[in-house]
């Protein structure tokens, strides 16, 4: 029945919770219109030319004050108790860092591991520790039912155990900054043989094969430098077709001058050659490009990886 998968110990609680209001309010609104008709056609002026005044009714006050506060009360007990069991962080919940800054949401792990999407084990708590590197950001994830304010300045936390495999949106809920609807990156729920795989290996970020929905092909190609920008994330602040976005296009900087501000704000000319774009890549608050804001994100990648963008921007004549 749920159009967004309940994909979390939360989702069937909230849903519960959400649908007997919404069926209250519902079975009120018919009540109450209906009465109103009702009323309009029986007290009509025709039928009563002369005006009676009508003296209290104990009864009838008794039962219009009980009844919805009776009514209130459980929506609050049915409320709470949902809630406080959103809130009761089991022990042995696995605590990840959450940052939001404008506008990428990224991830850190116990043992120090940095991904730019939530790779989760399939059954296992985990606890979210939510931080934001500037303004006030929503942690989304529909399928979780979960929703929590990133606060700068202040440690918020959620919790949930993902129910189900899958690959689910994490959004962000509040404006935050022109680039705010691409605040986006996916939580993927995995077997735990597969996320331990993952979390006690070599690899870093989140692998590509985590991030493909399951496709009966079965060779896989090769992941094309493009691919690898959008997996990074790269390609929603970068155009590469000389059109200017959040940052300057990658298309024809190459092999040119630039001109950027250091970080005491001072201004120089610098040639865009490999060891910029390097530079630009893995240190972008250094040297930010004039006329741009400093919005970059550092970004988790193999030395293999940075080649590949190297040489691609490179290739972007
Ligand atoms: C959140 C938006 C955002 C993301 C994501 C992002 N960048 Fe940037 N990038 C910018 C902005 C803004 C600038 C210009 C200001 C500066 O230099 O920091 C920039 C500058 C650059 C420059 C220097 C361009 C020039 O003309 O001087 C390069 C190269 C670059 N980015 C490559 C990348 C690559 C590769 C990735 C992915 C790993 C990436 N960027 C991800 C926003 C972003
Ligand atoms: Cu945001």
């Amino acid at each position: 029945m749920p159009f967004i998968p309940q994909a979390s110990s939360a989702a069937g609680r909230v849903d519960a919770v959400f649908l007997f209001i919404l069926v209250l309010s519902a079975v009120f609104l018919v009540f109450i219109t209906a009465t109103l008709v009702w009323f309009v056609i029986r007290y009509n002026r025709k039928r009563h030319p002369r005006g009676v005044d009508i003296e209290g009714n104990g009864w009838l006050e008794f039962a219009w004050t009980a009844i919805p506060t009776l009514i209130f009360i459980t929506m609050f007990l049915y409320g709470w108790t949902n809630y406080s069991y959103m809130r009761e962080v089991p022990r042995d919940a696995m605590v990840i860092e959450v940052t939001g800054r404008q506008w990428a949401w990224s991830f850190r792990y116990p043992n120090g591991k940095r991904t730019s999407h939530l790779l989760l084990a399939a059954d296992r708590p985990v606890k979210l520790e939510l931080h934001s590197l500037d303004v006030i950001h929503g942690f989304f994830i529909a399928a979780f039912r979960i929703k929590q304010d990133v606060v700068p300045g202040k440690v918020n936390y959620t919790w949930f155990v993902p129910t189900q495999l899958g690959t689910f949106d994490i959004e962000c809920t509040v404006i935050c900054g022109v680039s705010h609807a691409i605040m986006n990156a996916k939580a993927v729920v995995v077997p735990v043989e597969g996320f331990e795989a993952w979390y006690f290996g070599e690899e870093d970020d989140i692998p590509a094969r985590f991030l493909k929905p399951a496709s009966p092909a079965p060779a896989p190609a090769p992941e094309s430098a493009l691919e690898l920008l959008n997996r990074k994330s790269c390609t929603e602040c970068h155009s590469v077709d000389g059109s200017p976005m959040v940052g300057p296009t990658l298309k024809g900087i190459y092999g040119r001058e630039g001109a950027v501000l250091d970080r005491d704000g001072r201004e120089r000319a610098v040639m865009i050659d490999d060891d910029y774009v390097r530079r630009a890549i893995v240190d972008p608050a250094a040297e930010i490009t004039r006329g741009y804001p400093p919005a970059m994100p550092e970004t988790v990648m193999t030395d293999e990886e940075l080649r590949r963008m190297v040489d691609y921007i490179r290739s972007l004549r």
